[in-house]
């Protein structure tokens, strides 16, 4: 596939921007800066900027635990994001949801979820309600493999491949669900082998290379798009930090030996030596870029160190009860 220096060069910026967002997160969480749990997205950047890279506002996503990455590719606020995490009035939940409740609708940033296989259901109704209303726009459905297990993603599989809904179900295979490794909680390697029992494709994908993840993601929107249904994309990954903050809690469950083994297919440094080899960019103008992203990030920062916590009496706005009938 040709493709032009923006959209490489925008790749690289939608990963450089997890990453700088993500290991400050992580640092300040370290800090004790930054309460609660973050689950961090680093080594698995690829994913998220190969597919969002295809999508506009009017195309949606759902998320997960994991979400920052997905929310930053898809254009989210840094600023809003941290002040979020610290649990300030600014955030995008004014401070009362946290990481795992973010969500952005004007980028159609449907959220992230603590319910591990929640997304699934949510992203066939955007699907459904896509395609009720004749638009041309594709959901986005991201998870792990841990959460391919779960009844919620067999259920939307069935039922998008039946009605053949514009939705792409992009498994994000880390090689575990929290601290289970895949062939000790699945019988099968390939995820996407499951596509085929609901009637749909699947495909798997080298998730440590962004231009590989682009092109499938390409094909499998397109073909959403087109009024031809779903797929499954497995983007086979691996997250360089623990489940749960840069270290974890603790439990040993894989050798560092496999990390550093991981981390030589570090995705944006497999991708800067190509965007060099190619001559897309120089160093200095790569080196540039990332020295603007971490600006924009420090920025980010100090708007939420800045910011107020929610007052007392905000305490029961935005909740919202079902009552008996
Ligand atoms: C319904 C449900 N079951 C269990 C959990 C606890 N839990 C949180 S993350 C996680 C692992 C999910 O693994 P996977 O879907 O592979 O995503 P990953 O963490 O690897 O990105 C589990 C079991 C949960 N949050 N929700």
């Amino acid at each position: 596939m040709d493709t032009d220096r923006d959209t490489l060069i925008d790749l690289y910026l939608r990963m450089v921007r997890i990453r700088t967002f993500e290991e400050q997160a992580g640092k300040l969480q370290e800090a004790g800066k930054v309460p609660g749990a973050l689950h961090l997205y680093v080594g698995e950047e690829a994913v998220a900027s190969g597919v969002m890279s295809h999508l506009s506002n009017e195309d949606q996503i759902t998320s997960t635990h994991r979400g920052h990455g997905h929310l930053v590719a898809k254009g989210g606020d840094f600023k809003k994001m941290f002040a979020e995490l610290y649990g300030r009035e600014t955030g995008y939940c004014r401070g009362k949801g946290g990481s795992m409740h973010i969500s952005d609708l004007d980028l159609g940033m449907l959220g992230a979820n603590g319910i591990v296989g929640a997304g699934p259901p949510i992203a066939i109704g955007a699907a459904f309600s896509n395609k009720y209303r004749k638009t041309r726009n594709v959901t986005c459905c991201f998870f792990g493999d841990g959460a391919s297990n779960e009844g919620t993603f067999h259920e939307a599989a069935n039922m998008a491949a039946l009605y053949r809904l514009p939705v792409v179900f992009v498994c994000e295979n880390n090689g575990f669900g929290e601290f289970t490794r895949q062939e000790r909680h699945q019988a099968i390697q390939d995820i996407a082998d499951r596509a085929s029992g609901y009637g749909m494709p699947g495909v798997v994908v080298d998730g440590m290379d962004v231009m590989a993840v682009y092109e499938a993601a390409g094909e499998a929107i397109e073909r959403a798009r087109r009024g031809e249904g779903p797929t499954l994309l497995e983007c086979k990954t691996y997250r360089f930090f623990d489940h749960v903050g840069v270290r974890g809690m603790g439990v040993v469950y894989r050798d560092d030996s496999e990390v550093i083994e991981w981390r030589k297919r570090d995705p944006l440094v497999l991708f800067e030596a190509r965007l060099l080899e190619m001559n897309t960019a120089s160093a200095g103008e790569l080196q540039q870029l990332r020295e603007r992203v971490l600006f924009e990030v420090e920025e980010a920062i100090a708007f939420a160190e800045a910011s107020p916590f929610p007052a007392d009496s905000a305490l029961l706005e935005d909740v919202y009860t079902v009552t008996g009938g």
